[in-house]
């Protein structure tokens, strides 16, 4: 497979301090020579322009989302590089950097493919707008902007239009919802898999089911976004939103090895690396293991 590697260095999303050298950090991890070890060729686009914005700044583009607008630029740059990566025959793989990227990449890739779902593994649902958000943070917000909901600065990223069909939309792992997300899911009919459904069907039982899913619903496409605050908090101290109770490593590589195997995961993201925050780069040496993991499956 041609890979496209492509680094969004951005923190606004999540407003910490070290989310931004994901990139850098996962790049001197060598994520480019361990995807090349399973016979890729892999083009790194390097990083995306993020702007300058000050802390003073916060709230002048919107007074309940931070950052908005460097966001939604860096975002909709974001999406016109996925877009023309898989153009090009290329499997777009997206590292931050927070989760606000999540926006551009399927953006990007709902352009391409007219029926894309998305697979967004978590701690989080991401499915917060303006008015429910507790933080204002935007990286738990771009799942609901991509399904149409919130504010159109967010929902109108890259063009007009929703994104992913509720229906598509998959959340595995999420623990920490908070009430308008637990009310938009269940609004929404999302395929919600919280903890608490993973340990009570089993990781396999859920695997099975997203699988059927997205045959009967005819899914051309799975965008694959994947949070480290999935994991156990013990397993990723470096990453701005821990939360215990988490996935462990073998049920993460076994949802990458069960959806790599349909052959319709086209595109995806590894976000919310915080390197401030890790201690001794077990963070991203997990990270990179996850990504050896991937790469070797993907065809
Ligand atoms: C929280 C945290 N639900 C928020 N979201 C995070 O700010 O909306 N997502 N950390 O990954
Ligand atoms: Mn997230
Ligand atoms: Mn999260
Ligand atoms: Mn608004």
């Amino acid at each position: 497979m041609n890979i496209s590697l492509i680094g969004v260095p951005m923190n606004y999303g999540c407003d910490r301090e070290g989310a931004q050298y994901g990139p850098e950090k996962l790049r001197e991890k060598k994520i480019v020579e361990v995807i090349k070890k399973y016979n890729h060729s892999i083009y790194d686009f390097g990083n995306l322009y993020v702007p300058k914005v000050s802390e003073e700044e916060k709230y002048a583009f919107h007074k309940k989302m931070k950052y908005l607008k460097p966001i939604v630029e860096v975002n909709t740059n974001l999406a016109h590089n996925v877009y023309s990566a898989l153009a090009a025959g290329n499997f777009p793989f997206v590292i931050g950097g927070d989760h606000s990227l999540g926006l551009g990449s399927i953006a990007g890739a709902s352009k391409f493919y007219d029926n894309l779902a998305v697979v967004w593994i978590d701690a989080h649902g991401d499915i917060n707008t303006h008015e429910t958000s507790p933080s204002g943070n935007v990286h738990g917000m771009p799942l609901a902007a991509a399904m149409g909901v919130g504010c159109p600065s967010l929902t109108d990223v890259y063009y007009k239009g929703i994104k992913v069909k509720p229906q598509n939309v998959f959340i595995i792992g999420a623990r920490d919802l908070d009430e308008g997300e637990i009310q938009l899911a269940k609004e929404k009919n999302l395929n919600l898999y919280t903890m608490d459904d993973i340990k009570t069907i089993g990781v396999n039982a859920m695997v099975e089911e997203i699988t059927r899913k997205l045959k009967e619903n005819n899914v051309e496409a799975v965008h694959m976004s994947f949070d480290l605050d999935a994991l156990d908090s013990e397993i990723v101290p470096g990453t701005g939103t821990p939360v215990r109770d988490g996935m462990t490593m073998d049920e993460v590589k076994y949802v990458f090895k069960h959806l790599m195997d349909t052959q319709l995961v086209k595109s995806m993201d590894l976000v919310e690396l915080n390197t401030h925050l890790d201690q001794d780069d077990v963070t991203a040496e997990v990270a990179i293991e996850l990504v050896d993991w991937a790469f070797q499956l993907i065809a």
